[in-house]
């Protein structure tokens, strides 16, 4: 796709180029064309197959551990064949030219399959965890599961007799206090915050947009179909993130 193909208005250019600090929140919509099905998509969308309530929450892991687990398992190991594609290595680009410039750069991603970061990014705040992290639900301990080989059993069991239960932010479960502290400093301090590939319907994540937007910063949308936040969005960019960001990327 070429820059005629992909309408980039000038002054949202030029507002990213003057830039002091940028944060971007991703979401489904950025893994989607590494193979990764997003959750609302209507065919293949995750939700549309399962509901979240039945799998997402930590009373569906209360009631059927093995199924929760294995559901989440199949996913990890669809995540670790899955490689980054032109949209994640064009914010890997954005960050290095932010920071380059002297500004700040954040992203933040309700994204649980660490592609970003394999794509080079580095100031990566994850919003709901990752489902190459599991923990031990009797001492929390915490491991990286990155072996593409399922786990033996559902649920596995720890070593220290519990079970391990992936490391994602269930519904009705609070996001880590760590990454909620680097959001709010990252968005309370951005000029720039850009909102791809989410539906913005998942709280509080999607809130971030609109606090950026009462700190005054200048607002971005990337996304494929239209959301709750397009209409309070500076510039909404109609697209697929991995044909508009490189487009972006390579415009600045
Ligand atoms: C919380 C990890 C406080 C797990 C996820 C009742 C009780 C408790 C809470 C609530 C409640 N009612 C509401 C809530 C709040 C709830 C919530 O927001 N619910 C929603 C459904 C209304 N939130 C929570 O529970 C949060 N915690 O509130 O804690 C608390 C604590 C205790 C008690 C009460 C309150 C926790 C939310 C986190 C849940 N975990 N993920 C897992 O992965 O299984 S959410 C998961 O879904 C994702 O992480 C993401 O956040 C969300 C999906 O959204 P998207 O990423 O946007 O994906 P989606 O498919 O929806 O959209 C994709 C978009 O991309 C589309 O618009 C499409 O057009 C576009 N697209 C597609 N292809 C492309 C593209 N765009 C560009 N290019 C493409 N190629």
């Amino acid at each position: 796709m070429s820059f005629e193909d992909v309408q980039i208005p000038d002054a949202m250019l030029e507002v990213m180029r003057t830039a002091r600090s940028i944060v971007v929140m991703t979401g489904a919509g950025v893994s989607a064309e590494s193979g990764i099905p997003t959750f609302r998509d209507a065919l293949e969308g995750l939700w549309a197959k399962y509901d979240p309530e039945d799998l997402a929450t930590p009373a569906a892991f209360r009631d059927d551990p093995a199924r929760v687990t294995r559901w989440y398992d199949e996913r990890r190991l669809r995540v670790t064949s899955c490689r980054p594609n032109p949209g994640h290595d064009a914010l890997a680009r954005l960050e290095a030219i932010v920071v380059e410039r002297g500004s700040s750069f954040t992203l933040l991603t309700q994204n649980v399959d660490r592609l970003h970061q394999a794509a080079g990014s580095r100031h990566v705040v994850e919003l709901h965890g990752s489902l190459l992290e599991w923990r031990c639900t009797k001492t929390g301990e915490q491991r990286t599961y990155l072996d593409p080989t399922p786990f033996e059993s559902y649920p596995p069991p720890s070593e220290h007799g519990g079970l391990l239960r992936p490391g994602v932010v269930w519904f009705g479960e609070s996001l880590p206090a760590e990454a909620v502290r680097a959001a709010d400093a990252a968005v309370s301090a951005c000029d720039v915050f850009m909102s791809i590939g989410t539906s913005s319907v998942v709280y509080p994540a999607a809130e971030y947009l609109y606090q950026a937007r009462e700190n005054s910063a200048w607002t971005i949308e990337v996304n494929l179909d239209p959301t709750p936040a397009s209409h309070f969005v500076n510039w909404c960019i109609a697209g697929k993130s991995g044909e508009v960001l490189p487009v972006l990327v390579a415009a600045l």
